[in-house]
């Protein structure tokens, strides 16, 4: 059965699959060996933020099935989110059986148009003899750099047929992004040829574990490095003395902070994913740019090298030399949850924290620090993606820790339901402020419309995930953090 055949080559990818199921799907559960692991999520959006965790986990293709045109449409945040995040996914979407689509039957939907602006690619099956060929196209697709999702939808009714067309099904697919030795070298001479050179570094540092290549190319440079605009991962994790912060929200407020600079060299991330685009950023500014990703250097007005950051660092520091050291950090108001996060420091190195407070982002950061491998956040501006990724994280291994506001809490808490029936090492922390505070606070509105009053803690432990609501933070902490079981804590703050 052709059911079979296509769990034998996902299984080359990895041992389980993220999802919620309906009838177009059940043909295709059919087929699934018992070794094969399936995550049921509560959600179709939620099963797509589940198998992107578990990417960040194990550097591996997530996938996940959708259901038909219901849950593929359900699931479009999310999917468009892991779009911008850059992760690689399956995903496999049934369809109604293949000799009635014209009909249009219930459940039925263009399945490729709908997943198509949100997707590197997306195909339908048309006959059992091409489905183990799309599905391999797919994941070449998806796993190509800059990586993202993958579409294929599959008629119900093939995966119970046999397919006669004879399939190599061993997939070997190696792409180097290699950097061009005369590029980079003309590159690091106009670094060179300039006393103030700022860095900005983002999240293709910790997806390339590039971090040593870039501590070394700092300190040889004697260059300051600012964090990308909302990085979501960590661009930096060496010597501190060079970090001058995160670039904030709003690009006229980063070219403040780079207007002292004569050149800016953005190394693996973006200067584009702001959330106030009140000014030109770095206008008249000379601005080099190296990015693994084509799509992101094709927007850019100044000049760009798409190549893997790492080679590109490992190269450059052959040939940089040392400049006086200029740097200004970037300025941080303090916050009402300094204090609570300070009590987190040093927990980065037991757990990966995945951020999802908007008012506190910066004060998360600044009290956490960047380790690699160890914050994530989401590059769409998102909410909801936290906790499922939390949990796709912890299902696959991995120790995760969410920091979560309590509006954004509410838009996906169905996964701790997957988290308690599956297990994993999973805690949450939610900071209940009553409803909208970063849109209260951006917007100078008191309106109820921005403060939905919540108990997270209450939700949480209908789906039996252990959770309190503390007033006395230490004490939630201490409770929090005091042993492996999976735990929410709420804490109110005014
Ligand atoms: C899917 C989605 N819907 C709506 C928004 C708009 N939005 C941004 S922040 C926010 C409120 C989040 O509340 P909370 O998590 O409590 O954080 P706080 O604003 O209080 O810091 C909303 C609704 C969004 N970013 N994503």
């Amino acid at each position: 059965m052709l059911g079979n055949k296509v769990y034998e080559l996902l299984s080359q990818f990895t041992d389980r699959i993220y999802g919620n199921p309906g009838t177009t799907e059940l043909s295709f559960l059919k087929g699934k060996p018992e070794s094969f692991k399936y995550f049921l999520a509560l959600h179709d959006g939620i099963a797509v933020g589940m198998a992107e965790g578990y990417y960040l986990k194990e550097s591996k293709l997530g996938i996940v099935n959708l259901h038909a045109s219901p849950g593929l449409s359900n699931a479009m945040g999310f999917i468009n989110t892991a779009f911008l995040d850059r992760s690689p996914l399956l995903i496999i979407a049934g369809q109604q059986s293949s000799k009635f689509l014209n009909d249009e039957p219930r459940l039925y939907g263009d399945l490729t148009s709908m997943a198509k602006p949100f997707t590197k690619g997306s195909f339908e099956a048309k006959s059992e003899d091409e489905v183990i060929r799309l599905l391999m196209r797919a994941s070449k697709l998806a796993l190509t750099p800059p990586y993202g999702p993958v579409m294929v939808s599959i008629p119900e009714d093939l995966q119970l047929k046999e397919a006669t067309r004879d399939e190599r099904r061993k997939v070997k697919h190696d792409v180097s992004l290699c950097c061009n030795e005369e590029s980079v070298k003309e590159v690091v001479e106009r670094v060179n040829s300039h006393e103030r050179v700022a860095l900005v570094v983002g999240y293709e540092i910790d997806v390339f574990n590039a971090h040593d290549e870039l501590n070394d190319f700092v300190i040889k440079g004697g260059l300051p490095v600012y964090a990308e605009p909302f990085s979501s991962r960590a661009p930096y994790s060496g010597d501190s003395k060079f970090f001058m912060g995160d670039l904030p929200r709003r690009s006229s407020e980063i070219n403040n902070v780079l207007k002292e600079y004569s050149m800016v060299l953005v190394i693996g991330g973006s200067l584009g994913n702001v959330l106030f685009p009140d000014d030109e950023i770095l206008k008249g500014k000379e601005v080099v740019q190296i990015t693994q990703d084509w799509m992101e250097a094709s927007k850019r007005p100044w000049d760009t090298f798409v190549c893997n950051p790492k080679q590109f660092l490992k190269l450059a520091s052959i040939h940089i030399s040392q400049h006086k050291f200029v740097g200004k950090k970037v300025e941080r108001k303090p916050s009402p949850v300094d204090k609570i996060f300070q009590e987190l420091s040093g927990v980065s190195q037991r757990y990966a924290v995945f951020d999802e407070a908007p008012s506190y982002r910066e004060a998360l950061r600044a009290s956490l620090g960047y380790r690699r491998n160890s914050l994530f956040s989401n590059r769409a501006g998102f909410i909801g993606w936290a906790i499922p990724a939390a949990f796709g994280y912890a299902s696959a291994g991995g120790s995760a820790l969410v920091v979560i506001g309590d509006g954004s809490f509410n838009y996906s808490f169905q996964a701790l339901w997957s988290a308690q029936k599956y297990g994993g090492r999973m805690k949450v922390l939610v900071i209940n402020n009553s409803g909208y505070n970063s849109l209260r606070g951006w917007s100078g509105l008191k309106d109820d419309i921005l403060s939905p009053e919540t108990s997270p803690w209450k939700l949480a432990s209908s789906y039996g995930f252990e959770a309190k609501e503390f007033d006395d933070y230490k004490r939630g902490l201490e409770w929090l953090l005091s042993d492996d079981a999976q735990k929410l804590v709420e804490l109110r703050i005014n």
